[in-house]
């Protein structure tokens, strides 16, 4: 349990070699970060130190505006766009021909063991083709400031280019995860009013192709018979799949529909206010209804610059990697934006960390020298399993700063990747931060050119400008040592303004939880400790959202796919300690009267699921048949006394608990998984 690796590891410091000389002392650090922090003029001034090391067409009145809590509006009065911020004014620096994006597919040519396909964009290329993209959204299809489009896609470079086209125009997106369902994907569309979609053909994965349009196709169907129409859908052709369903008119390759447009189009950015929508992005929470979390550009702008250098180091010569799918909101802010408004060199992969080769991570370090690397758990403790010679075949010297994201990073597994992958000399943190945050919020800080000492497992410390704090139920600070709930006390640049058309439910969810003294504070929804040195620790949700391998996913979600099968009545899901994806779904059943439980309807549920929900969550998903679930007489599923059941634990207080033998038929059905 995560609580256990605290006190296993408590007190451990690691300094890398070539740090020794540059160790900021932990008291010196909270000192400084306690200046950025002391009072409204102190993170004013912090962040707009940041903000102009950024082009804006006009400059702010206003850093922040804070007369409208939890409404807060950054560099108030000022204009940008972050299609300029990451094209044209990177080649006003002098970047032109420098190289923006690298990008391998997944198919590999066997012999030689290299990518077939490789791509190379220097920041004038991906100005060009931005352009292009945007001239013929505009001129053929109408698309216009304030409107908000849906992508669905591989991790393809047109992703890439859809993105800055459309924030060009002053639009905005709304992406997709390219494993979500039909279903998913409608509701999203609908909920976000776009009446174009961009998706692909299919996409790679592990040496298949997987189709994608049909899946489109499905959604606008389901949109169709919800009253809301798709106008249009952008296919990019990667496969080169025969036989793809096609409706004229309404279908358009994205290849047919550039053809056309010279080489030379210009789209002007549009000048956009600070709090214009960036994008929405739509994320799991307690219940079933995804939360479309709303950016902003100026104040989202800062937040990642400052993080670029601060948490990256981003120098000009840096290669910088991070694994993430652009679907999840790691790739909306560091793979894309951030990378390139401060001119760096981003890569982007197609596939599976050990697909076609289990090195082929190492493969594509080695190849790039890749400087600065940021990855996931998940995704480490898989490559684990795999011989230490495939790592030590790869030069992979280059690395200096190797992060993590998206889970807590147990100790061990910060050992293994920080000694064989880092020589035990780069500076390596898990980052916390959540879709809503739009910028990483904790970490070590190689950028200000010290260190504190690394201490595995732990998230670090708070940015400079940002205040966090763990407390109790009440409100109070909790002790060092002592878990609690983790709020951010202070507002900060790239944070959400609000969810998509519902400021109500923003309230709600993330600022109504811990409002004592009349203080405004955002409720991350995380259980975490402070230790005595105050490095920070996330354990894991606090509330029914589960992280499978990374992916945000709500109970209330699986519950509710569930009881879309006409077998089943009810369900309660929890989260389950995986080895390699963190944590699955486990999912208590109920059936219909008449049904009887059986190997094939189990097969038949977990289908069903990969459908509504898609296959991350679906596929290591266990289903237990029960009779019944523990419920309080209230009527309210307890979840907790489930958890106690699968990870042995004391049941606690069940004086609310209705039916006893409900706890029963779960130890009974859960023996049985055993
Ligand atoms: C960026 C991202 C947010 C939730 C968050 C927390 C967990 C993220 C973490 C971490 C421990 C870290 N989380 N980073 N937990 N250590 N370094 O993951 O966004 O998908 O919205 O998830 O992920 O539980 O609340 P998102």
């Amino acid at each position: 349990m995560a609580e256990e690796r605290i006190y296993e590891e408590f007190g451990q410091y690691i300094v890398p070699s070539s740090w020794k000389d540059k160790v900021w002392d932990i008291k010196e650090y909270q000192r400084f970060h306690e200046n950025t922090i002391k009072d409204k003029k102190a993170i004013e001034n912090w962040w707009e130190k940041w903000a102009n090391k950024l082009f804006w067409f006009k400059k702010w009145d206003r850093v922040l505006d804070d007369s409208n809590p939890p409404f807060y509006k950054w560099f108030v009065g000022a204009e940008t766009n972050l299609s300029y911020l990451c094209l044209d004014w990177q080649i006003e620096q002098g970047r032109k021909n420098k190289l923006a994006l690298i990008w391998e597919g997944e198919p590999y040519d066997e012999t030689v063991k290299k990518p077939k396909e490789l791509k190379k964009f220097t920041y004038y290329d991906l100005y060009q083709q931005t352009n292009r993209i945007a001239y013929a959204l505009r001129e053929k299809l109408g698309v216009k400031k304030d409107e908000i489009l849906t992508f669905y896609m591989p991790m393809i470079p047109e992703l890439l280019l859809y993105m800055l086209a459309v924030q060009r125009l002053g639009a905005s997106h709304s992406i997709v995860y390219s494993g979500f369902s039909a279903l998913a994907l409608a509701e999203r569309a609908i909920a976000a009013g776009s009446r174009i979609i961009v998706t692909a053909d299919a996409l790679y994965r592990r040496g298949k192709v997987k189709p994608l349009k049909e899946i489109v196709d499905e959604a606008v169907n389901i949109c169709e018979k919800r009253g809301h129409n798709i106008e249009h859908v952008i296919v990019v052709n990667r496969t080169d799949r025969p036989g793809i369903p096609w409706k004229e008119i309404k279908d358009i390759w994205h290849h047919e529909f550039i053809k056309d447009i010279p080489e030379n189009a210009r789209i002007e950015p549009e000048r956009l206010k600070s709090d214009s929508i960036s994008y929405i992005l739509y994320t799991s929470g307690t219940t079933g209804k995804p939360k479309g979390v709303q950016h902003s550009i100026g104040g989202y702008a800062v937040g990642l610059c400052a993080t670029m250098k601060l948490i990256f180091d981003i120098n000009e010569e840096d290669i910088y990697w991070c694994v993430a799918d652009i679907g999840w909101v790691t790739g909306h802010s560091y793979i894309v934006y951030g990378p390139l408004m401060t001119g760096t060199t981003t890569i982007m992969y197609e596939g599976a960390p050990d697909y076609p080769w289990p090195d082929r991570w190492w493969d594509i370090i080695e190849r790039y020298a890749v400087t600065v690397f940021y990855t996931t758990p998940t995704a480490i403790r898989m490559l684990m399993k795999f011989p230490l010679d495939l790592i030590k075949k790869h030069d992979l010297s280059t690395l200096r700063i190797i992060h993590s994201v998206g889970e807590p990073i147990n100790p061990k597994v910060f050992h293994w990747y920080f000694k064989n992958l880092g020589r035990e000399d780069v500076v390596a943190t898990s980052t916390w931060w959540m879709t809503e945050t739009g910028q990483i919020l904790t970490g070590h800080f190689p950028g200000l050119g010290k260190i504190f000492p690394l201490k595995p497992g732990t998230n670090g410390f708070p940015l400079p400008g940002v205040k966090m704090e763990v407390l109790d139920v009440d409100g109070n600070p909790c002790n060092p040592g002592e878990r609690g709930y983790l709020v951010i006390s202070t507002p900060w640049p790239s944070m959400l303004t609000t969810l998509y058309q519902d400021p109500e439910r923003y309230i709600d969810v993330y600022w109504s939880k811990f409002t004592k003294n009349k203080q405004w504070r955002f409720y991350t929804g995380d259980y975490a400790v402070k230790d005595q040195d105050g490095y920070l620790w996330v354990l894991g949700r606090a509330d029914d959202v589960l992280k499978v391998a990374g992916h945000r996913v709500g109970t209330a979600e699986i519950e509710s796919a569930m009881l879309m099968h006409p077998t089943v009545v009810e369900s309660a899901c929890i989260g389950k300690p995986h080895k390699l994806k963190g944590e699955v779904p486990c999912i208590f059943t109920v059936l219909k009267q008449g049904v009887s439980p059986s190997p094939e309807l189990e097969t038949e549920l977990k289908l069903h699921l990969r459908k509504t929900i898609g296959p991350i969550v679906a596929s290591d998903a266990i289903i237990l048949f029960v009779e019944t679930v523990p419920k309080t007489r209230s009527g309210k599923i307890m979840r907790r006394l489930l958890k106690a059941v699968i990870t042995g634990q004391k049941l606690g207080d069940i004086t609310t608990l209705e039916d006893p033998t409900a706890v029963k038929e779960a130890e009974r059905a859960y023996q049985y998984l055993k």
